[in-house]
């Protein structure tokens, strides 16, 4: 069995051995080789969006629940040197367990500690790393393009937030443990985002909904972004949200929630999570009319704008003219049919 399955451990040996060919090959030339980047062990999102299986569970977080195949190597980018995972967009610190070690971090498996760490570390830096590749941090405002301090905290239960008053991500570990989902953990940061846009944002319930709504819609935007980047399998529903957290409390198909949901403005019941949805959907329409660079970068450079107790038609309002002042009329009609076809008030 064990010859059978290619580990984790096998699939670093075997990248370790390419490196091992280039460096060879690099021999041959004058060019000085680049430090090595330390290759880590993650989930291509999570393991229900690569493998497609709705029925994985976590079996108490035992690591013969998930197939080696739900692993890839990646390597762990901006990191400080200092050996453990800190680095130029986040750092990461454990109340459960010891410190992730970056030599080590292509060895850990789901039940150990330390793979939470390493994949908050490689999904937080991945997320502010699309972040700037839609040019926030250069031609556009920075939007928290800083050092993101990240906890894996055991007491959250299944909850994962963004405190305001540290501007730290806390992970939990009921269930599934939250930081073994990308999706979970990049919904996160995305609230870690509108902090840093809108200090304090999200002080009415619709506020909240806009900030809940862009943590799952950037959750599938890096995801998604992710997976074409590295050539990793999607395979189940990209509008569904947190597929794998979601096996221990959702029936299959697994998700927290959806960004493609039919709600609109009279469908909400003043909860920040439900009516969230009301508005990722509107998001979701703006990427499919505009393609998501151009989208991203209207729906993000519009979050500056928002008052920290927006209300949808403000919010909304705020986006439609940014669309105009980037890319002029044409995109700006594509956002308010967003908006209104989810009949957000004053918007036709
Ligand atoms: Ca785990
Ligand atoms: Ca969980
Ligand atoms: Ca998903
Ligand atoms: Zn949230």
């Amino acid at each position: 069995m064990y010859m059978a399955r290619r580990t984790p451990r096998a699939l670093i040996a075997s990248a370790t051995a390419v490196t091992a060919l280039l460096t060879t090959a690099g021999a041959v030339s004058a060019v000085p080789a680049a430090p090595a980047v330390p290759q880590a062990t993650v989930f291509m999102v999570n393991p229900v969006q690569s493998s497609g299986d709705q029925s994985l569970v976590d079996a108490k977080d035992s690591a013969g629940a998930v197939p080696a195949s739900a692993y890839a190597s990646a390597a762990l980018r901006n990191l400080d040197g200092s050996g453990g995972l800190s680095g130029r967009w986040t750092y990461v610190r454990s109340d459960t367990g010891a410190s992730a070690k970056t030599a080590e971090a292509g060895a850990y498996t789901r039940h150990d500690d330390q793979f939470e760490q390493v994949m908050a570390y490689f999904w937080t830096n991945e997320a502010q790393e699309y972040l700037q590749g839609l040019g926030f941090g250069s031609e556009l405002p920075g939007a928290n393009d800083r050092a993101q301090p990240v906890r894996i905290n055991q007491w959250g239960a299944d909850n994962s937030y963004f405190t305001d008053r540290k501007a730290e991500i806390r992970f939990g570990k009921g269930g599934v443990d939250d930081a073994e989902d990308a999706e979970v953990i990049v919904h996160e940061y995305g609230h870690a985002v509108h902090h840093a846009q809108v200090p304090g944002f999200g002080t009415s319930v619709e506020a909240g909904a806009i900030g809940e709504a862009f943590g799952d819609y950037l959750a599938v935007e890096v995801g998604t972004h992710a997976a074409s980047r590295y050539g990793w399998p999607l395979k189940a529903d990209p509008a569904c949200v947190a597929d794998w957290d979601a096996v221990s409390y959702s029936s299959a198909p697994h998700c927290l929630r959806r960004i493609d949901q039919d709600k609109v403005y009279g469908d909400r019941v003043g909860s920040v999570h439900a009516d969230g949805e009301i508005w990722s959907r509107a998001l979701l329409d703006i990427r499919r009319a505009l393609g998501a660079r151009v989208a991203d970068r209207v729906i993000i450079n519009a979050q500056f704008g928002f008052a920290p107790d927006t209300s949808f038609q403000d919010a909304a309002l705020t986006t439609i003219a940014t669309a105009e002042r980037m890319y002029g009329a044409r995109a700006a009609d594509a956002v308010r049919a967003a908006f209104a076809g989810r009949e957000i008030p004053g918007i036709r």
